[in-house]
């Protein structure tokens, strides 16, 4: 596991190469984060890079450096000769830290030639130019080697309620990005099916999870709505959408959160960005269905169609849409109209499980395809459905599940610690995990 550095840069340095060339230089803040991601990854270090114009910020992030970083190389800006508040929070980490400035800041006024930080740093470069940040980081290397012990680090024991959930991909994903981070972190699955038990003993194993120090847990069929009353508070999504995958648990509260329309959403606006949206058929309205029917309406689509053999489930759903989306922008059909209804639309959405292995299949006769027709998955397992192959065959635009299943769990992953999670890795990840 590499040891990670922080490199943190205090107030207006995002405006570095975009005003006063004559004092800082005509690199921007983006090509000194190049460079000392470079420097780092040569000399075997993870790097985390930030900027902010905020104290606190600043502060917030040194204590999160103190439990997971190896050393710290730190431009605080102007806080460097104000602020008692920054020194306090960097005297308090046991690993090496070292201040950097552009600028010659002795040869400047004379409130710029005390630094407060100075007495918590191992060591100051000034007037380097930017060439100072990976100078620090080559010298924070030899100094975290020559420290010899590896950084405490820090644990995450997170999981996943559901039934039927042995084949997740969660699990893999959650834990290779942790490690990345340079976490201990673990994600157990704990299968209802596999354990005997029904969805009533959810109450006693959320009580055990957070009896056993667990940050969080995923939660999945035939939980999404059950867990809600066992909750003590909701984020607005997961109100809104009557629906919980991912709880929060700290300081003796647990919180439900709603990551699955935001996985939609992303996947949706990273694969098919320019696609029309005046209309839309969703096949589906479960508990997948509710977030990815909100997901495509907050995406911009104008008008969703939600089919559903339970009429009554569909008739639900479009109900509370409706009353945050507008009347006008859903409407509700059954099975034997979605013929005439499809013909006006620009995109499909399949939401049922028809598809998956266990349920092979196409959700609508196959005939209903036409090559103008996006078509969007949420099934991951196979990558390819019968209804995505079929579609790509006749020549449509087309949408797999995996990104949507990426991204919820990138979003779980930052409920979860606090720490954002690189969305690229997790995806490449998520790819080599795909065997289907
Ligand atoms: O020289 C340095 O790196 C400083 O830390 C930069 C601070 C200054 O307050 C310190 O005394 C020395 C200011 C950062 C503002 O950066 C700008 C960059 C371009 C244009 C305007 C401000």
């Amino acid at each position: 596991m590499n040891p990670i550095v922080y490199v943190l840069n205090g107030p207006n340095l995002n405006l570095l190469g975009k005003r006063e060339p004559k004092i800082y230089g005509h690199e921007t803040l983006a090509d000194v984060e190049a460079e000392c991601r470079r420097t780092a990854g040569e000399l075997g270090l993870g790097i985390e890079f930030r900027q902010t114009n905020a104290e606190f910020q600043l502060i917030d992030w040194i204590h999160e450096a103190r439990e997971r970083a190896a050393g710290i190389v730190i431009n605080p800006a102007a806080f460097t000769h104000t602020s008692v508040a920054v020194l306090d929070a960097l005297s308090a980490c046991e690993f090496p830290i070292l201040e950097v400035h552009i600028s010659n800041i002795h040869q400047r006024e004379e409130f710029r030639h005390h630094s407060f930080v100075s007495r918590a740093a191992a060591g100051v470069i000034c007037g380097f130019g930017t060439q100072g940040y990976p100078l620090a980081i080559q010298r924070l290397a030899r100094l975290i080697a020559s420290r010899g012990t590896p950084p405490i680090q820090r644990t995450f024991l997170v999981g996943l309620i559901g039934a039927g959930i042995q084949a997740s991909r969660t699990p893999g994903m959650h834990e290779r990005e942790g490690a990345a981070q340079g976490l201990r972190y673990v994600y157990k699955l704990i299968d209802l099916e596999t354990l005997g038990l029904g969805a009533d003993a959810l109450a006693d194993l959320i009580k055990a999870a957070e009896r056993m120090g667990f940050a969080g847990l995923n939660i999945t069929h035939p939980c999404k709505q059950s867990v809600i009353p066992l909750l003590s508070d909701l984020s607005d999504d997961a109100r809104a959408l009557g629906a919980v995958n991912t709880v929060v648990l700290k300081d003796g509260k647990r919180i439900g959160h709603n990551t699955d329309w935001f996985g939609f959403a992303e996947n949706f606006k990273r694969g098919l960005p320019d696609v029309r949206r005046d209309h839309v058929v969703q096949l589906g309205a479960g508990g997948a269905g509710s977030a990815v029917a909100h997901a495509a309406l907050t995406c911009g689509i104008k008008r969703l169609t939600i089919v559903d053999v339970a009429t009554d489930r569909a008739k639900s759903v479009a109900d509370g849409l409706a009353a945050r989306f507008g009347r006008d922008r859903v409407s509700v059909a059954t099975p034997p109209e979605v013929a005439a209804v499809i013909i006006t639309a620009d995109g499909l959405i399949n939401t049922t499980p028809i598809g998956m292995a266990k349920y092979p299949g196409l959700p609508l006769p196959a005939g209903l395809l036409r090559p103008d027709l996006w078509v969007a998955e949420i099934i991951y397992f196979p990558m390819e459905t019968e209804l995505l192959r079929t579609a790509r065959a006749l020549g449509c635009r087309t949408l797999d599940g995996g990104g949507m299943a990426v991204f919820q769990a990138v979003e779980a992953f930052r409920l979860f610690t606090g720490i954002n999670p690189d969305a690229e890795r997790m995806l490449q990840h998520f790819a080599t995990m795909s065997t289907d």
